[in-house]
């Protein structure tokens, strides 16, 4: 492809993106959301509703009203976790016609800006599916996580690399992007097993799908500019306890993914 098509192709390629909120309606930037999406016609937002108790929804439903071709609002009447809140908003954005589907955490941790460069890594190299955003303290980058989150993600980052026995990545990162093809709708078939490290779990469907080595030439870890953690985080300490029980029934369990769209080859070719 010349780089002029390349360069007219990343400026239409359409962009879903999921944001799970749970009670967020006193933490979310509202008008931060607007402004970019106003700024980049290429975006719709897919907001999850997921059984808020505050006025998360009003305020999703008005910011619809604001801009309604680019945010589309779904609710899930109970809440159902990360998990499920993200798996249901990436179903319906996959069924619609965006090149790239992804999900972001409604707080904001990472800024959108970061949403356009990790665009690019997918739109210019044909073979990459999925970019996940990593937290990584490079000169340069502006990382600000609060010290022990640090050091308990990385031991989680590592003891989950060695259950999809690959190698070591920030797979709690709340960004993340796709492509929207089969292998995408394959991996999002059946509800996840875990409620909070889901992420692993996805990345072990991946994994089963494609096989190991074309699930390597296929991720692309896109090192962020910015990170700050904000307060108001639901996570409590109990959680990183379950986190570790659910990462020890993924190392049991069988990942593999029905097959759902024929057309293109994602699966593993029998050796
Ligand atoms: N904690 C929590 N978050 C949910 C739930 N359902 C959806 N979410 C959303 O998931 C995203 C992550 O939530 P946070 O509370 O920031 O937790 P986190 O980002 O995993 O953890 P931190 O590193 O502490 O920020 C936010 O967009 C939440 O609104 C839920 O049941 N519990
Ligand atoms: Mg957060």
């Amino acid at each position: 492809m010349d780089g002029l098509a390349t360069e007219s192709r990343i400026a239409s390629a359409a962009v879903g993106l999921v944001v799970p909120c749970y009670n967020e309606a006193g933490r979310m930037s509202r008008w931060e959301f607007l402004r970019f999406a106003r700024e980049n016609p290429w975006l719709h937002y897919y907001f999850v509703d997921d059984g808020s108790t505050d006025t998360t929804y009003r305020t999703l439903a008005q910011m619809r009203q604001t801009l309604p071709l680019s945010i589309t609002v779904l609710r899930l009447h109970q809440n159902r976790g990360k998990a499920e809140a993200v798996r249901h908003g990436l179903l319906a954005a996959s069924a619609e016609p965006h090149e790239l589907v992804g999900f972001w955490d409604a707080d904001l941790a990472a800024p959108l800006s970061e949403l356009p460069q990790m665009r690019d890594v997918l739109i210019r190299n044909e073979q990459m599916r999925l970019v996940v955003g990593v937290r990584r303290r490079i000169l340069g980058r502006r990382i600000r996580r609060k010290r022990i989150r640090g050091l308990l993600g990385g031991g989680f980052s590592w003891v989950a690399s060695r259950v999809l026995r690959m190698p070591r990545c920030d797979t709690q990162c709340g960004a993340k992007l796709f492509r929207n093809d089969g292998c995408l709708r394959a991996v999002l078939q059946r509800p996840f097993q875990s409620r909070w490290i889901f992420d692993v779990e996805l990345l072990a469907r991946y994994r089963a799908t494609l096989g190991k080595a074309r699930l390597l030439e296929s991720i692309y870890e896109y090192p962020l500019e910015e990170w700050s953690d904000v307060a108001g985080s639901k996570l409590r300490w109990s959680d990183f306890g379950r986190a570790v029980f659910e990462l020890l029934r993924l190392a049991l369990a069988d990942h593999r993914c029905p097959v759902v769209d024929t057309s293109e080859s994602c699966h593993e070719e029998a050796a």
